[in-house]
């Protein structure tokens, strides 16, 4: 099964659904026979970046190496499907820079207040207690995507209903 291997780069507040998507999305594209890898803090931030932590250098440095990873994938052959917050425009259009038409945006929308009730991990609880410095929507920023390939809003949208518009997404545009 031949077909063109891309990036697809989930982006959005931590627990705005984009590991879930992606893995879902990953799912219905093996079945398909393609070939694809999901890359997210589970398996980068122990490993690859367990080095790194969350001030803006620290975030700029995990984007520039899975960028760098993303592209050697992509040269195998490989559908990947990331799912970071990216929160700053600045990093995102480095990581477009990178991996140009091979680079899809998909900006998982979610407020903060419902990911803060969602918590699943209780991080956003500790962020509000001053435990964790820097995060994300609480001490730290994120800019919205000004014009991404697809907006993914899941404080409206069921997860499977949300795979099924990513899926619908990529036929319109031909690569699956
Ligand atoms: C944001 C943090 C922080 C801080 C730990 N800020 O819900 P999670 O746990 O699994 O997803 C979050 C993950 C974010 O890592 P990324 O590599 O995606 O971030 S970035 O793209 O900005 O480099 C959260 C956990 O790490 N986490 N501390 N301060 N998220």
């Amino acid at each position: 099964n031949k077909h063109k291997s891309f990036v697809l780069w989930f982006t959005g507040l931590s627990a705005s659904g984009k590991s879930t998507i992606a893995h879902l999305v990953e799912k219905e594209l093996y079945e398909q026979g393609i070939r694809t890898y999901v890359l997210d803090g589970d398996n980068v931030r122990h490993g690859l970046n367990a080095d790194l932590g969350f001030n803006r250098d620290d975030r700029r440095e995990n984007l520039r190496r899975i960028v760098e990873v993303c592209k050697l994938m992509v040269d195998a052959g490989i559908v990947v499907l990331t799912a970071f917050i990216s929160p700053y425009r600045e990093d995102r259009a480095y990581v477009k820079s990178r991996l140009k038409n091979d680079y899809i945006e998909i900006y998982v929308k979610c407020s903060v207040e419902e990911c803060e009730r969602r918590d699943p991990k209780g991080l956003y609880k500790k962020a509000r207690a001053g435990i964790i410095k820097n995060y994300t929507g609480i001490s730290a920023s994120y800019e919205e995507p000004e014009n991404p390939d697809l907006i993914i809003d899941t404080e409206v949208t069921e997860v499977e209903e949300a795979v099924k518009e990513m899926l619908f997404f990529l036929e319109g545009k031909g690569i699956v």
